[in-house]
């Protein structure tokens, strides 16, 4: 008769196997590990292309993080805003609305509404879903950014709340609004090029 391997594993390792098993899900403040995926897709232009991964993570304080990593091609050449929006609808990209930003004063629009008088009410850059800017060469980019702005994981600060959240890439460089001479429409990165709905795994 043939012996099956199982039949020579000793009951006790089975049983600690077990156990630490069991421990991973019951230890109390166990970070979860949330991930979530994006595909960028051009506004437009089908030929611009990318995806995002995001990862949650727990500091030793008990601070959630999240690391985004995006990439895409078909842009072109040089800096590019992106911002979390604050809806997940990408059709048409304005679906997705104003900037990601749950906090008390709701000001989600990112710039002036006119062209000339700064609002007095602009926010940028302090919305939640306010990240760096992506830089393209030869038509590709990749960026890696760290924001305590946002979790993945239920609360005040989730992407997933009622209506969700995505990924806007815009046409220009996103200075931040942060001189008094820069807070007209567009410091923001101006038109949208790309958007890509949020996903948790
Ligand atoms: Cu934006």
């Amino acid at each position: 008769m043939i012996e099956t391997p199982l039949k020579s594993v000793s009951p006790v390792w089975v049983s600690l196997f077990a156990a630490a098993a069991l421990a991973c899900f019951a230890l109390p403040g166990y970070a979860a590990g949330l991930t979530a995926t994006a595909d960028i897709k051009g506004c437009t232009d089908a030929n611009i292309s990318g995806n995002a991964t995001l990862t949650e993570e727990t500091t030793d304080e008990g601070i959630k993080e999240v690391i985004i990593q995006l990439s895409v091609e078909g842009l072109s050449d040089g800096k590019h805003a992106v911002h979390i929006h604050e809806s997940a609808a990408c059709e048409p990209c304005s679906a997705a609305q104003g900037h990601h930003d749950p906090g008390p004063f709701g000001v989600t629009r990112p710039d002036s509404a006119g062209n000339t008088a700064p609002a007095s009410d602009i926010n940028h850059p302090y919305h939640m879903g306010d990240l760096i800017n992506i830089e393209v060469k030869n038509g590709r980019g990749s960026m890696k950014h760290t924001s305590n702005r946002v979790t993945l994981s239920a609360g005040r600060l989730s992407l997933f709340d009622a209506d969700g959240s995505s990924f806007i890439i815009h046409t220009n460089e996103d200075t931040y609004c942060d001189q008094e001479s820069d807070l007209e429409k567009g410091c923001a990165g101006g038109p949208r090029d790309a958007c890509g709905v949020i996903k948790l795994n």
